[in-house]
């Protein structure tokens, strides 16, 4: 065999050896669906915020908080995720009173990158 024959062989065993590993599997966690949704507007306090990533999220530095419109938290300091399913991040808040409240995240990803965000929801009885 061409030693350049060999070499093209070698690398593109390499490459299909890197497309399939399992690093490349796993996905980059986003925010698919929240419970309340983005600036929703619901009529009576949520008893707990329930968030879903596309794909599960690692157990480790997951943080859920709701934030009133005076910086005050507003959540249980509960965050965790579903038994059952492991992209599924809630946390249990207090009785909310109307207002605007945020909800700040922190999870990391099966690829170990940490994915933040925030949204807003509004209690409007
Ligand atoms: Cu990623």
């Amino acid at each position: 065999m061409l030693k350049s024959a060999r070499t093209k062989i070698i690398k593109s065993t390499l490459l299909a050896a890197a497309l399939l590993s399992p690093v490349s599997v796993w996905a980059h966690a986003i925010l698919v669906k929240s419970q309340p949704a983005k600036d929703e507007t619901v009529a009576a306090s949520p008893k707990q915020i329930d968030l879903w990533f596309n794909d599960p999220v690692k157990s480790e530095y997951k943080a859920l908080a709701v934030i009133d419109s005076q910086g005050k938290r507003v959540d249980n300091h509960d965050a965790d995720l579903s038994l059952t399913d492991g992209s599924n991040l809630h946390a249990s808040v207090h009785d909310l009173v109307p207002g605007t409240y945020t909800v700040r995240y922190r999870v990391v990803s099966q690829d170990t990158h940490i994915v933040t965000g925030k949204f807003e929801f509004t209690v409007k009885p």
